[in-house]
């Protein structure tokens, strides 16, 4: 310590106690530099390029001291000069490269990569703004810019550079880059490409902006809106300039090791992260061309080297773009996709797998599975739903393609950074070990019979719910009631993941409290959610939840037993402070519909027990946890596949029959809504229920009721035996480690360092 003391003072250019937050932070952002370096290992064999359009990284600084293992030490160090580790984390703005679970996933496949010691890098984008902060006003989300880039950001400019041509124009995508350590492992990097050119000055208001300026705005946005013509072109954009230039660096890179090209299969494995960077397919075969390989050759070099991830069967997030829009703005692609197009249509006469549809429209899905040599879905549930239903003509062509990689995530930041004092105990009880190996964890099985060991995980809770409360407070001035059942859903606001369906069980509890029939336990209910700026349904939502629980909160009757809190601007951040405090975990998505999900597996993993359908990782979570560890409802994804394909589901009738869903969707537009609410936001939400609920909330309705009540009665009656079914969760959460799931992208898919 007195080593890393005289190494910090040297850095600040002052004694320790005579410096601000700032300095320390700009100090430690040096030291972590340095340390990071010592860990690059000269990359031999095959090496991994991730490619995707989202890293939700989320905060830096605590998490890169943890893998480094220096952070106790720097803890005590600064504590030693009456400094926090807490109030120094504020000052880290948090880089929100990502909108929710496919960006965080690729975060927690870095840290994995390079915790298992595997040489594996990312490629993104820079963008100067990460996903639009979050304000509620007047009881309405909106959205202003987040400008996470500061003076002392943790990417590194580079001098390296490429040409990308964009709609016949040459830019110029200079790299940056992050350095991604291991925990007790190598150093990685996070390749991200920019303009130098783009300039935040053509942000009109809020988030809208010029979007003809390509050179000024490329990279100003993740995801800008794309509702418009231009907002789809710039899309476009984006991924060509990310693959493009992440296309040249990989070749550039694997020819510095000695590649001649036609063997890049033994220096590259390329990951494609969805359909956003799947011009990568045709951009290498269009670079490996200009250096002289024949066509058919550059096909299959590339199918060889590439592998496509499927993140999602809603058919909306499947990229297919107009031809016309490519030939805009990818010219040079358009002849290679065209010829891959032929390709297909000459091996198979199907004409549902073609590339270019009679539309004039190209899938980039289909080219991905076409050409690449394994596409894998996230979740066991998924994968079969792929190859049964939505890509089941691809999966007759191509069964040996197609595999299952169950998400995980990352123990590091979702155990040992956001949440210490479970670490300890955990450590207390089965040594070190599951921090790199977290298949230990079922060493814990032993003590689910021990009173004192379940006291102390009740205590733990309690303290984090405490903590929670007192970050609800400070920020955002709310005050809850730690002794109150906390459950949680958190998650981007979305129909298919059915906030509205946690809302209408709160409006019924709000009848079942005021005629006298209590719940068990007092109930918190938090939210935490962003809705995407167009989505104007899920913007609904967030008002009705906003204006229910100021409805609640005025009458003193119902807010002894339930409270709503709404988390503004939820992120990564704020789900380290979340997830931890959780008791009961909400996933209750339409069954089918989440791929995969990967909150459920961070709430198991602090002890939180899951009230969900079975419906993506939730399905795997049941099995390894057994029924009696976790509240199961909802209709099965087999009915629910059925119901669409008859087409026959009407919202109507279900509300027409069942009283207690009538009264819970009247109530929207109840006086006691319309005092405080919107009558356009709330009417049109009660009409999408009755009219349409394209994604079947009412038909769960009651089952849902009768699970969460029953959690919450277990909860009241037995608090004991709650914990310790909350510690059958956390022995069982092993496998939703990301090394386990990178462990087994590498063994069957991408092979590295061989
Ligand atoms: O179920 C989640 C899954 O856990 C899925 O919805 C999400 O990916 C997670 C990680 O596998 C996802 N995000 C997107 N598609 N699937 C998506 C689509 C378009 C734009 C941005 C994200």
């Amino acid at each position: 310590m007195a080593e890393l003391e005289t190494t910090l003072t040297e850095l600040c250019k002052k004694d320790l106690n005579m410096c601000t937050y700032e300095e320390i932070y700009t100090a430690l952002l040096h030291l972590v530099e340095a340390e990071s370096a010592k860990r690059v290992v000269p990359v031999s064999g095959r090496k991994l390029y991730y490619i995707s359009a989202e890293f939700l990284i989320g905060k830096l600084l605590s998490n890169n001291l943890i893998n480094l293992g220096l952070y106790d030490q720097v803890k005590s160090c600064l504590e030693a000069h009456g400094k926090s580790m807490a109030e120094l984390e504020e000052i880290e703005p948090e880089p929100s490269l990502g909108n929710g679970g496919l960006g965080r996933l690729a975060a927690c496949f870095l840290d994995s990569v390079a915790t298992l010691n595997l040489p594996g890098d990312g490629i993104g984008l820079r963008y100067h703004c990460g996903l639009f902060h979050q304000n509620f006003t007047s009881l309405l989300q909106d959205e202003t810019p987040d400008y996470w880039l500061g003076s002392h950001d943790w990417a590194e400019k580079t001098d390296t550079s490429y040409t990308v041509s964009l709609a016949g124009k040459d830019y110029t995508a200079r790299l940056y880059r992050i350095a991604v350590t291991g925990y007790e492992g190598r150093t990685n990097y996070l390749n991200l490409f920019d303009l130098d050119s783009v300039d935040s000055s053509c942000i009109e208001e809020g988030i809208s902006f010029d979007k003809s300026d390509i050179a000024r705005n490329l990279t100003l946005f993740l995801y800008p809106d794309d509702s418009d013509d231009a907002g789809r072109l710039l899309r476009i954009y984006q991924q060509y300039l990310m693959v493009s230039a992440g296309a040249q660096m990989i070749l550039e890179e694997c020819t510095q090791r000695g590649s001649n090209l036609h063997d890049l299969y033994d220096y590259a494995a390329v990951q494609i992260n969805d359909t956003h960077p799947s011009m990568v397919i045709p951009e290498l075969i269009r670079l490996l061309c200009a250096k002289g390989i024949a066509f058919e050759e550059a096909v299959e070099i590339v199918t060889k080297v590439c592998a496509y991830t499927n993140h999602t069967i809603l058919a909306e997030a499947l990229e297919k773009w107009p031809r016309h829009y490519l030939n805009k703005v990818v010219p040079q692609l358009m002849p290679v996709i065209e010829k891959l197009d032929a390709l297909v249509r000459s091996k198979t006469a199907d004409k549902s797998t073609a590339i270019i549809d009679d539309n004039d429209l190209v899938h980039m899905a289909h080219m991905d599975i076409h050409f690449t040599h394994s596409t894998n879905g996230v979740a066991a549930l998924h994968t079969e739903i792929l190859k049964g239903s939505e890509l089941n003509h691809f999966y007759r062509l191509y069964p040996e393609k197609f595999n299952n990689k169950t998400n995980g995530i990352t123990f590091r930041r979702w155990l040992l950074k956001c949440n210490p004092e479970l670490t300890a105990f955990i450590e207390s009880l089965i040594g070190p070990g599951f921090k790199k190996d977290a298949s230990d964890l079922e060493k814990l099985a032993a003590f689910t019979e021990d009173e004192n060991v379940l006291r102390r995980l009740a205590a733990i809770k309690q303290d984090n719910k405490k903590a929670l409360a007192h970050w609800l407070k400070s920020t955002q001035n709310i005050t809850v009631n730690p002794d109150s059942l906390f459950a949680i859903q958190s998650k981007r606001l979305h129909e298919y993941k059915r906030q509205q369906l946690n809302l209408l069980y709160l409006i019924h509890q709000y009848f079942e409290i005021k005629a006298g029939h209590l719940p068990g336990t007092p109930l918190t209910a938090v939210f935490g959610a962003k809705a995407a700026p167009a989505y104007t349904i899920a913007k609904d939502i967030i008002h009705a939840l906003l204006v229910l629980s100021a409805v609640i909160a005025d009458d003193p009757e119902v807010s002894k037993w339930l409270q709503i809190v709404f988390i503004e601007n939820y992120n990564v951040t704020a789900a380290e402070k979340m997830i931890p405090a959780c008791d009961l975990s909400e996933q209750i998505s339409l069954a089918s519909k989440e791929a995969s999900g990967t909150g459920n597996m961070k709430f198991m993993l602090n002890g939180a027990l899951t009230l969900g359908t079975m419906d993506g990782a939730n399905v795997e979570i049941a099995e390894a946890v057994g029924q009696e560890n976790i509240y199961i409802f909802g209709e099965s994804s087999a009915q629910v596949i059925r119901r669409y394909r008859h087409g026959d589901y009407c919202a109507r009738e279900w509300y027409d029959i069942d009283s207690n869903i009538r009264r819970a969707v009247n109530f929207l537009t109840g006086s006691e809504m319309l005092a405080r609410g919107s009558r356009d936001h709330l009417g049109r939400l009660q009409n999408e229920l009755i009219q349409k609920d394209w994604f079947q909330t009412l038909p769960d309705f009651n089952a849902y009721l009768v699970r969460k009540s029953q959690a919450l009665a277990d909860y009241a009656l037995n608090p004991l035996d709650w914990t310790r079914r909350a510690l059958v969760n956390i022995s069982k959460a092993g496998f939703f480690s990301s090394d386990r799931t990178i462990a087994e992208y590498n063994n069957d898919i991408w092979h590295l360092g061989i």
